[in-house]
């Protein structure tokens, strides 16, 4: 590599701005709600085993909470300054403004579907329930904070 095309790299990557871990706005929104619809897919059998509309399995119920677990560190990497706007999405402003708040609420989601797997792990269905629905309200708490309507 030539000193002066070393150099123009150099350059750009300490101008890289945090969204270049995706190459576009739209890569991190796509990325974020495809991680997000998985989990929901998979927390969702979950759920209905919880709610005894599936019948309750341990080994469905694992597979399940393994998954759950290990989506659930996916997204948040994905809501960079920037990546409001660039595909349609329902992420509020307030995931930016109040981003210590959003960090949070990340954070206890994630912590609880940490412990979902160990619960499914058990064998008891009621301690997977438990740990399903407080995977549920941490949902649907961030939900009810930072998901709007729809914008483009
Ligand atoms: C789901 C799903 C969610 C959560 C949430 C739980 O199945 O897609 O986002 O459950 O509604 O409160």
């Amino acid at each position: 590599m030539k000193p002066r095309h070393f150099a123009v790299l150099l350059l750009g990557s300490l101008c890289l701005p945090a969204l270049a871990q995706f190459q576009t706005a739209e890569s991190a929104i796509k990325y974020r709600q495809g991680a997000f619809s998985v989990m929901a897919a998979h927390y969702s059998r979950l759920a209905m085993m919880a709610q005894g509309i599936q019948p309750y399995d341990t080994k469905t119920a694992v597979e399940n909470a393994e998954l759950v677990t290990s989506l659930s560190r996916l997204p948040f990497q994905a809501f960079l300054p920037g990546s409001e706007k660039g595909a349609p999405n329902r992420a509020k402003d307030e995931i930016w403004k109040e981003s210590a708040k959003f960090k949070a609420a990340a954070d206890k989601m994630m912590g609880d579907a940490s412990k979902l797997e160990a619960a499914a792990r058990s064998g008891d269905f009621e301690v997977m329930r438990s740990a399903v629905g407080i995977v549920g309200r941490s949902c649907k708490s961030c939900h009810d904070d930072f998901r709007g309507s729809k914008r483009e």
